[in-house]
């Protein structure tokens, strides 16, 4: 197995708006610190990544979200009382207008729907690192590499086009996904096991048939990111049929998630996909703060495995996971039988 890491990510350590206060977020440095030393204890190797294809990230999201992305920390820096951490405090709602405002507030506001989200100085350094992470794994599983994880930090799937959330910048599944169709794969499919739903890959991709996009997710009933994720979603006009999403009730054991596992597996097996992704969330362990769901360690071993059989060219890329004290653990569990 591949590991593909860098130390870059320290470099982005941002503030979170959560339960009426601001605070350090809980996606911090230490996370992919922590998986980053269980790997390399469990014997893999970690290899740094290429540079990133700065206008592939300009095709799955827009160029303009992606330039604002790289510039918000300096024009933040110019505002007379710019504190520590560039963030929206409002958001285009129901029957807004779609104009992008010039001014910097309101561009944070246009560009993202969720308060947990921050740029700081680094930010853009570590999220343009995180995809070049995503993109060097594409590249390897590409060039005929059964696996490659992308130790990716911080993580993506809520991304949209143009619009950051839930810790997430760009889409690093979404820009593997790209980059294994540019590199001649005809379809591929982005499956999604992390706690939460991954909107932003499936807005991405919701009006095309050669990505198909499964996630397995908290009900947003009841969950983040509560907009997106519901089984009626199943993609818009030629997409029509290429999005499938199957939320679960909190307190789901691994029993009732690997029965939600095989139509999804199933699908992917039918739909003449080249290429896998995987969005590795291990926020669906029983100890996540984060989380409901009751997925033990061991499990992830059984998981990875069925998803092996599927017998695709595979990237793994990390999203969610907030037990510090056990994700090292649970993503080397995962990765263990991936050979
Ligand atoms: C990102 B990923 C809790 C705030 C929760 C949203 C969760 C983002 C999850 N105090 N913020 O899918 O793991
Ligand atoms: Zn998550």
């Amino acid at each position: 197995m591949i590991v593909i890491g860098s130390d870059v990510h320290r470099r982005h350590h941002g503030l979170e708006f959560a339960d009426g206060l601001l605070g350090p977020s809980v996606e911090g440095p230490e996370r992919a610190d922590l998986i980053d030393s269980a790997l390399r204890a469990a014997g893999h190797a970690i290899e740094a990544p290429d540079p990133v294809d700065e206008s592939l990230l300009g095709r799955v999201h827009t160029p303009q979200y992606i330039e604002f992305i790289a510039t918000a920390w300096d024009r933040w820096q110019q505002l007379p009382d710019a504190a520590l951490a560039a963030m929206p405090f409002t958001w285009p709602a129901r029957n807004a207008s779609a104009v992008r405002p010039d001014d910097l507030i309101g561009q944070l506001g246009f560009h993202s729907f969720a308060a947990d989200c921050s740029i700081v100085e680094g930010t853009w350094d570590a999220v343009r690192e995180s995809a070049a992470i995503s993109t060097t794994a594409a590249d390897l599983v590409g060039a005929g590499e059964r696996f490659a994880y992308g130790l990716c930090r911080p993580p993506g799937h809520h991304a949209t086009t143009d619009q950051f959330g839930g810790y997430c910048y760009v889409n690093n599944a979404a820009v593997a996904a790209q980059r294994l169709l540019d590199g001649g794969a005809n379809r591929v499919a982005v499956l999604d096991v992390d706690y939460h739903h991954g909107n932003g890959t499936q807005q991405i991709f919701e009006r095309r048939d050669d990505v198909l996009t499964v996630s397995i997710h908290a009900d947003p009933m009841f969950e983040f990111p509560w907009f997106a994720g519901h089984a009626n979603e199943v993609g818009i006009d030629a997409g029509e049929g290429w999005n499938v999403n199957i939320p679960l009730p909190a307190g789901t054991d691994f029993g009732a998630w690997s029965s939600a596992l095989e139509p999804g597996l199933a699908l992917i097996a039918s739909s003449d996909v080249e290429a896998l992704v995987v969005s590795l969330g291990v926020d669906t362990f029983a100890g996540d703060p984060l989380g409901t769901f009751d997925i033990g360690t061991c499990d992830y071993t059984t998981m990875a495995t069925r998803i092996a059989e599927l017998d695709l060219p595979t990237v793994i890329v990390q999203e969610g996971g907030y037990a510090v004290g056990d994700i090292g653990a649970n993503v080397a569990a995962f990765l263990a039988p991936l050979r």
